[in-house]
């Protein structure tokens, strides 16, 4: 299975019980991988949030990713970890984090994304596709046409992040991009189960088109 096809990355501002809610429903509608992403909470909170997915996920198969902190992936010996630009740099997480942890990275440039084929990384965030109200300080959105050329000019496995729903799915799974990441498409969702669901279906449909 591709750990990368729908990846469910969780909105800060959801309260610890509507986060557990989420990602139990997702992960029953067929989510592949879910990172915790906290930015208001100090690391005692986030370290608690982290450990109830954790126990969330246990058995399911699915892993967790941390986003940002290596030190939280390690306290709750999460599957992963994932970072951004300003975050420790990739080198130094995979000496902590060792050879067995996923290590994703965020590429927001082609600057960049020229700069990662010796980066000792799993898999890279694109991003952000499209604008999105969900995190408002992107510059650069890559777009159907960026995200293309980002698939000619890496091997590593790519996940398309921002701004993608249910419109503009189609055109994102027709680039063969290996997997997308969301953030509200699931997690406003009144029922987050069955916009999985849909998600998951959609993809499903789309990839036999191709
Ligand atoms: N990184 C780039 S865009 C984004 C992140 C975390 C937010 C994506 O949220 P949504 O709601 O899926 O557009
Ligand atoms: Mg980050």
């Amino acid at each position: 299975m591709n750990p990368y096809q729908l990846y469910l990355v969780t909105d800060e501002n959801l309260t610890l019980e509507r986060l557990k809610y989420v990602v139990r429903e997702a992960v029953k509608g067929g989510v592949t991988m879910v990172q915790i992403r906290e930015k208001h909470h100090d690391v005692r909170a986030f370290i608690e949030r982290a450990s109830a997915i954790k126990t969330l996920l246990q058995g399911s198969g699915v892993p967790l990713i941390i986003n940002d902190r290596v030190d939280v992936a390690l306290a709750v010996d999460a599957d992963g970890v994932h970072l951004g630009q300003s975050d420790m740099p990739a080198r130094l997480a995979r000496q902590l984090i060792g050879p067995n942890k996923l290590l994703g990275l965020s590429i927001e440039s082609h600057q960049q994304l020229a700069s990662v084929h010796d980066l000792p990384i799993d898999y890279i965030g694109l991003s952000a596709i499209f604008a999105t109200p969900t995190k408002t300080d992107t510059r650069h959105h890559w777009g159907i046409d960026g995200l293309t050329s980002a698939l000619q000019t890496t091997s590593l496995p790519i996940v398309a992040i921002g701004g993608i729903n249910i419109n503009n799915l189609k055109d994102i799974v027709a680039t063969g991009v290996h997997g997308i990441a969301l953030v509200s498409a699931i997690c406003l969702a009144d029922d987050p189960r069955a916009a999985t669901e849909q998600i998951k279906a959609l993809l499903q449909y789309n990839h036999s088109q191709r």
